[in-house]
């Protein structure tokens, strides 16, 4: 059996019990999957500032994963927020959403569009896009500027779909990455509109972890990303002192 922790970095039970259900659904029947929300952190997602606030409680969750023997995670918010941090605690593969779903989304087709939430997180798509080598197939990133939090109004998902068509004919892509782990579950819906693959990146992270963890292939531990060294951390950071 697989066990992977799917970690949904905001506090909002619903969304987490729906990455939960999107993850499941094309996990194997040997993958067991634990998705949770941090003890601490914000509601959702939508700056920088929201950004920092939620890696402590991520990484709480990853060495508490360690602790229980987790074999993978997934970060499940497009920001990829603590990526790199949790692959220092995680002795098996982290897979950040946006990550995976470039990944995918580069192996489909030769351009994709990622529409996104608030407009204010544009940059932050385009700064992953080039930290992960995607600049050049990443034709462009959309806002609906719709709040994550309200992404399940039938309404708001709407625009989201048309936005999607608007992207794809504006962009000229082939693909659509949506940028936000609140559209997990409508990924299939919006493809069948634009009828274009659209890439919900909770489930090919899913698939990409338990790949990586059938072929043995864990966290490298030579590097960048080994374990950090012991190390106080004071105040509200105390319990993260190693
Ligand atoms: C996410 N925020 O996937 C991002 C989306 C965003 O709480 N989950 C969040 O707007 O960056």
């Amino acid at each position: 059996m697989t066990h992977l922790k799917v970690i949904n970095p905001n506090t909002a039970l619903a969304m987490t019990e729906s990455i939960g259900r999107c993850a499941r659904a094309v996990a194997s029947s040997t993958t067991t999957i634990t998705a949770v929300s941090p003890a601490m952190g914000p509601e959702s997602i939508e700056s920088h500032y929201d950004e920092a606030l939620a890696v402590p409680g991520l990484l709480a969750e990853v060495a508490a994963g360690e602790r229980e023997g987790v074999d993978g995670y997934v970060i499940a918010c497009f920001g990829d927020p603590g990526l790199d941090a949790a692959r220092e605690l995680a002795a098996g593969p982290v897979i950040g959403i946006a990550e995976a779903a470039m990944h995918a989304a580069t192996l489909v087709g030769r351009s994709f569009s990622v529409v996104t939430t608030l407009s204010r997180t544009v940059g932050r798509a385009w700064d992953l896009a080039h930290r992960y080598g995607f600049a050049a197939a990443c034709r462009g990133v959309h806002a609906c500027d719709i709040p994550v939090l309200d992404l399940d109004d039938p309404a708001a998902r709407k625009v989201v779909m048309d936005l999607c068509a608007i992207a794809v004919e504006r962009d000229g892509s082939d693909s659509v990455v949506l940028g936000c782990a609140g559209m997990a579950d409508f990924a299939a819906e919006v493809s069948r509109e634009t009828g274009v693959p659209v890439i919900d990146g909770v489930a090919v992270a899913t698939k990409l972890a338990e790949s990586l963890v059938s072929l043995g292939l864990r966290t490298s531990k030579r590097g960048e990303y080994a374990r950090p060294g012991p190390k106080r951390y004071s105040g509200l950071l105390r319990e993260f002192t190693t």
